[in-house]
């Protein structure tokens, strides 16, 4: 089945983000006064809720901090974060993951669509493309799929749903990559072919639902790669090249 169009996740798939968001996360929390420091170790647990606004909440709820803001001020401490976030982007500090640029590039080149389907929020996709591909996000992506546009996160398929919709095709025409269980699991409850590659945040979780696992997306550097790393018995006969 020809690749229509790939649907890209953000965090942790265009680029390794978790550790620039904990930061944002965190020096918002003390500018807040909260008295909150997420540790990697904490925010490894506290990332198996995906959206920042869910995740505060989660940390209120199970893990009962002595200060506990009320309910209706996540949302502006969350605001703050988002800024916070897309300021230290745009100061240099993201790369992509290896390979991401160029199968994007390949994928222009032989026309196939791009899209992103992620839990965050748009400023911060904006922001990374800027930083990153030097272009505003829709000059990257013809569709983009984020945040707060769907009622239920990832691991629900809503977000996938969605990209599919604005794209106008059928999840057999189309490939998802991502990084974690949470937009595996959402890829797959949409009906999409998901390749994943693990993350520091994700390593070890069970990709066993995943039509391909690779451990760099420079495996992946053009669609011919990602062709074959779905239909491995079809590949072609390397002749030597
Ligand atoms: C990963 C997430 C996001 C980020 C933080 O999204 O779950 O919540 O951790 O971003 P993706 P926000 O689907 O791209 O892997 O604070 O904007 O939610
Ligand atoms: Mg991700």
């Amino acid at each position: 089945m020809a690749i229509r169009a790939l649907i890209f996740d953000v965090d942790g798939t265009l680029a390794e983000t978790e550790e620039l968001h904990r930061r944002a996360f965190n020096e918002t929390f003390a500018e807040y006064g909260l008295g909150w420091h997420w540790d990697r170790a904490l925010y490894g647990e506290l990332l198996k809720t995906t959206g920042g606004k869910e995740r505060m909440l989660a940390h209120i709820r199970n893990n009962a901090p002595a200060t506990r803001p009320p309910e209706d001020a996540i949302p502006a401490i969350h605001r703050r974060k988002t800024a916070r976030y897309v300021e230290l982007v745009a100061e240099g500090a993201l790369a992509l993951r290896p390979g991401i640029r160029e199968l994007i590039e390949d994928a222009h080149a032989r026309g196939v669509r791009l899209a992103v389907a992620t839990t965050t929020n748009l400023p911060n996709v904006e922001a990374l493309c800027r930083a990153c591909f030097g272009q505003p996000a829709d000059a990257v992506f013809e569709v983009i799929a984020a945040g707060d546009q769907v009622k239920a996160k990832k691991p629900a398929a809503d977000v996938y749903e969605l990209a599919l919709a604005r794209l106008g095709l059928a999840a057999h025409d189309c490939v998802a990559l991502e990084d974690s269980l949470n937009g595996l699991l959402s890829a797959k409850g949409a009906g999409l072919r998901c390749i994943v590659s693990p993350g520091p945040y994700t390593e070890g979780q069970d990709f066993s639902l995943a039509d391909a696992v690779v451990r760099c997306f420079s495996e992946l550097p053009a669609i011919k790669a990602l062709e074959n790393a779905l239909n491995p018995d079809t590949k072609e006969e390397d002749n030597g090249r």
